[in-house]
């Protein structure tokens, strides 16, 4: 784990704030895929470098599939081990754009003075040799609305009737669920611990309940919103009930959160995107400060097929 500091690699961790509070820094690339723009939609331009592991970038993976991207799209997974190198290419799956070993290296293509973080989801433009974007919410919108006559299935998930409900609740969910498992996990002081905990199922409680009447989180039709709820909870039992101390209660607890999880996961095309031995790889072998043996614990057993009963 790294950073990249004027283009030159240093293997440093967050640093939190004052508290001892996990602070995740902004990304960089932040430009837009549009018609007519810079960055226009076309086939066989733009290519993701994604993680299994990683939930942020998870979410470009479902979208890509479900928007029926996958032959407009590349896709390279970077190995789940994440060391002092930060990212690395895998023998099977090498980078098929400049032939790199590390992620790094593909930031400071883009960038050879780039400073910051070396995060996925990374979405790379072969045509101006650049990052486009690094930030998942925005990819993510870009998948759904910017390929506009390339996307092989009609879906649009964020209809603009539901615009403002889908904004709503992706920033409702972010700081204490997506970013909340992190800010648990990560935090350097029992209190930064306790109060991101308290948030986390304080509002995991609130979803529950509003699930119990609703089949997706913005009624009856999937959304954006539903795609980056469901891969912190995918995480959530194998990962970060233990790894991140989220241990109030699992995900298997919440009579609706759980059902709601193998709904998303039952969805054509979804569980193919799911990898839960990347994910347990990446995260307790990846972390020593919090897991020093690096061992990957066996369970839990989970039955992500099995009914989920909210049709
Ligand atoms: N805000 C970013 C966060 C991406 C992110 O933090 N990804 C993690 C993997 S889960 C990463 O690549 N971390 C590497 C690091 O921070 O060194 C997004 O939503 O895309």
């Amino acid at each position: 784990m790294g950073r990249l500091i004027e283009g030159q690699w240093s293997t440093q961790w967050y640093d939190p704030d004052d508290d001892g509070r996990f602070v995740r820094p902004s990304t960089v690339f932040r430009d837009r895929i549009e018609a007519g723009g810079r960055f226009a939609p076309e086939a066989g331009r733009y290519h993701l470098y994604v993680s299994l592991a990683c939930p942020w970038a998870h979410r470009t993976l479902i979208a890509r599939v479900l928007k029926g991207l996958d032959d407009v799209i590349s896709v390279t997974v970077v190995d789940p081990y994440m060391g002092d190198d930060g990212w690395t290419f895998q023998d099977d799956d090498p980078d098929p754009i400049h032939g790199h070993t590390f992620l790094r290296e593909v930031y400071t293509s883009a960038d050879s003075a780039y400073t910051g973080r070396v995060t996925v989801p990374a979405l790379w433009d072969r045509q101006e040799g650049t990052i486009v974007n690094n930030e998942s919410r925005e990819i993510l919108r870009m998948l759904d609305h910017g390929f506009a006559g390339l996307a092989t299935r009609d879906l649009d998930l964020c209809p603009p009737d539901l615009h403002d409900e889908v904004e709503r609740i992706l920033d409702a969910i972010y700081e204490p669920i997506n970013n909340g498992v992190y800010r648990a996990g990560f935090a350097e002081t029992q209190q930064a611990y306790d109060e991101a905990v308290g948030e986390v199922f304080e509002a995991l409680d609130q979803w529950d309940a509003h699930l119990a009447d609703h089949r997706y989180l913005c009624g009856s039709r999937m959304t954006e919103a539903d795609i980056c709820l469901f891969t912190t909870l995918l995480r959530f039992d194998p990962v970060y009930v233990s790894h991140f101390k989220c241990n109030v209660r699992r995900i298997a607890d919440y009579p609706h959160l759980s059902g709601y999880l193998r709904d998303i996961y039952q969805t054509p095309g979804v569980a193919a995107t799911c990898s839960i031995a990347h994910i347990k790889e990446h995260y307790f072998r990846s972390h020593p400060f919090i897991n020093p043996t690096r061992i990957v614990p066996v369970g839990p057993a989970l039955d992500l097929d099995a009914p989920h009963g909210r049709a």
